[in-house]
């Protein structure tokens, strides 16, 4: 089954919306496989977003995601990667529709609440940064032959 990497940032966490985030992919019927909660060391925010080390807003995107403790997740499902990046919502929370979690959450795309992988490539290597495959759990869901 499909996998991906959602991650809860500090801005996230400090406002208290943890499990009002979980309880909307749950809703969804996706299914959560690891989960846990953790201040990033900074290599791995380096290593996490390699892809954007020498653009402008970097060095702002370190401190923030630097913060404070951050919520990790990998959640499994059908074409979880696309369907988590439309629950998300835009980058740009003013651009983010109402309904997505930056859309209803945030403000400003310098504290836009949640990440979450950008393709299945980008979902692996994320999953493989930030947990050990003895951390991922495997499990049947009591909903799944309601939702497949
Ligand atoms: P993410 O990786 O966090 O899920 O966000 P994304 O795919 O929607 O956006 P991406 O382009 O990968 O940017 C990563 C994060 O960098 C911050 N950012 N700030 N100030 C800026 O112009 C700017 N642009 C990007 C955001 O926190 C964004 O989520
Ligand atoms: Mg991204």
């Amino acid at each position: 089954m499909d996998q991906t990497f959602l991650m809860i940032k500090p801005d996230g966490v400090q406002r208290g919306l943890v499990g009002e985030i979980v309880a909307r992919f749950e809703k969804k019927g996706l299914k959560l496989v690891a989960a846990k909660f953790e201040s990033l060391p900074e290599e791995r925010v380096m290593e996490h977003y390699s892809e954007h080390k020498d653009k402008p807003f970097f060095p702002g995107l370190k401190s923030y995601i630097m913060s404070g403790p951050c919520f990790l997740m990998v959640w499994e499902g059908k074409n979880v990667v696309s369907i988590t990046r439309q629950m998300i919502g835009a980058t740009n929370p003013a651009e983010a529709l109402p309904g997505t979690i930056r859309g209803d959450f945030a403000l400003e795309i310098g504290m836009n609440v949640i990440h979450g992988s950008d393709s299945d490539e980008t979902a692996k290597r994320e999953i493989a940064i930030h947990f050990k495959k003895e951390e991922i759990t495997s499990y049947e869901r009591v909903d799944e032959k309601y939702l497949y």
